[in-house]
């Protein structure tokens, strides 16, 4: 079956080795657990090799020419974010080691200077443990409260209660996820990150879901901090970025101290170094920001615009299918605009463990459990769910050989 994609997928596949390996023998490894992380091009591996192969070294500390292309290398990257997310400034692009650290710096360097006594954090019922646990951590810490916006089934937000935080002159920050990683539900930031800061309050979105699968313009947004992760995103495991509007950044407090964030040190006080440079203390991971610039080019060629379409187009069709088969439940929007391209679903009582372990045994990886969205899944009062989540190399005719799968797991299970 010819695939109609905004994606030349067969080309891209090529670029892919691991979509060459077989699972269990001779089965064709069926790659569904993008959300979690997504597989690596050529182009990527070769830069990770090329700098330990040609010119390791440390950076921003040595004259020598290794340390010199090293730091080129690693700096450019941080231009190539800045232009990906369109950030008035790379010195907003912070290095982090995945998109927890990034929520973390801004929990510990901006939110425990700015949040007290009886403020309040808005988060919502869909965000993952990432964006949940360190607020709890300082709302224990300051005694701020932690409050939740409500969502639907299908992971659509309360705009009622948003408003009613909202009005309360307590809230001092509200941090959302743009992209479900369980329900795959859009959520409509622009509209919140205005009403917020109608009220003077910070907004941060975490990007790890969306920033990977759709185009995402920081300065169109508004948003005051963004976190993501590389590994979701071609890139390798290891790198996250933490991007703040400069003026806010000017006024944060370090986060970990130690060499290359500091101009002076003395015994009794250390003058930091400028931005951004001041939250990167230590050697950071040179290696791998580096293969996180080839996986910015990789995914600038061929376009956010056409991912997205790809994406869709891949949703639309899985949810067809998937609707398909006999006792299957499908969480999150059914309107393939409203989300991204992450599924979950289950089927009569197949536990998703079992289901994952069947699907496995065919080549093919889904993710089963709670996707580190325990409130979320208290919600929706689930335990766990099986989820399948898609990216550029996918095509129909996995999703083709995914619901062929699922009903001879049926049949064993006898639903
Ligand atoms: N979600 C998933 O399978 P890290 O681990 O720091 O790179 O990303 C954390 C994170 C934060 N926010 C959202 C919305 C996420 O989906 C994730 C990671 C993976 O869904 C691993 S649990």
């Amino acid at each position: 079956m010819m695939q109609k994609s905004a994606l030349n997928v067969s080309k891209i596949r090529e670029d892919f080795p691991i979509l060459r390996r077989k699972i269990n023998g001779n089965k064709a490894l069926i790659y569904l657990d993008n959300a979690a992380t997504t597989q690596k091009p050529h182009s990527v591996i070769n830069a990770i090799s090329d700098y330990y192969m040609n010119y390791n070294s440390n950076i921003h500390r040595a004259v020598h020419q290794l340390a010199e292309e090293a730091t080129v290398a690693y700096e450019m990257t941080r231009e190539k974010i800045a232009k990906f997310i369109n950030a008035r400034s790379p010195n907003e692009i912070i290095f982090t080691r995945n998109a927890t650290e990034a929520i973390n710096l801004v929990s510990y360097s901006w939110a425990r200077r700015n949040i007290g006594k009886g403020d309040v954090i808005v988060i919502t019922e869909i965000e993952h443990h990432s964006n949940i646990v360190p607020w709890q951590i300082l709302g224990d810490e300051k005694a701020a409260k932690l409050e939740y916006l409500r969502v639907d089934d299908r992971g659509y937000l309360s705009f009622q209660d948003y408003e009613r935080y909202l009005q309360s002159n307590k809230v001092k920050l509200v941090s959302v996820s743009q992209m479900s990683n369980v329900l795959g539900t859009i959520i409509p930031i622009e509209q919140m990150i205005k009403m917020a800061h109608d009220k003077g309050i910070q907004v941060l979105i975490d990007g790890a879901q969306s920033v990977p699968h759709m185009p995402v313009n920081v300065q169109k947004m508004d948003c005051d901090f963004m976190a993501f992760s590389a590994h979701k995103m071609l890139g390798p495991t290891g790198v996250g970025v933490l991007y703040v509007k400069e003026e806010i950044l000017e006024k944060m407090s370090p986060f970990i101290g130690g060499g290359d964030m500091i101009k002076e040190v003395h015994k009794d006080r250390t003058v930091y170094n400028d931005l951004p440079y001041k939250f990167e203390a230590g050697t950071p991971n040179i290696a791998d920001v580096i293969g996180f610039g080839a996986a910015i080019d990789y995914l600038q060629a061929i376009g956010m615009n056409a991912v997205r379409e790809h994406e869709i187009e891949m949703t639309k069709y899985a949810i067809k299918s998937l609707e398909r088969v006999k006792g299957v439940t499908i969480y999150g929007p059914s309107n393939e605009n409203h989300r991204g391209a992450v599924i979950s679903f289950n089927i009569g009582d197949i536990h998703p463990h079992d289901l994952a372990t069947l699907m496995n045994d065919q080549g093919i990886a889904i993710r089963s459990g709670h996707h580190c969205a325990q409130v979320l899944m208290d919600r929706l009062d689930l335990s766990a769910t099986s989820r399948a989540s898609f990216y550029i190399y996918n095509t129909k005719q996995e999703i083709d050989m995914f619901i062929d799968a699922l009903e001879r797991a049926r049949k064993v299970f006898r639903i």
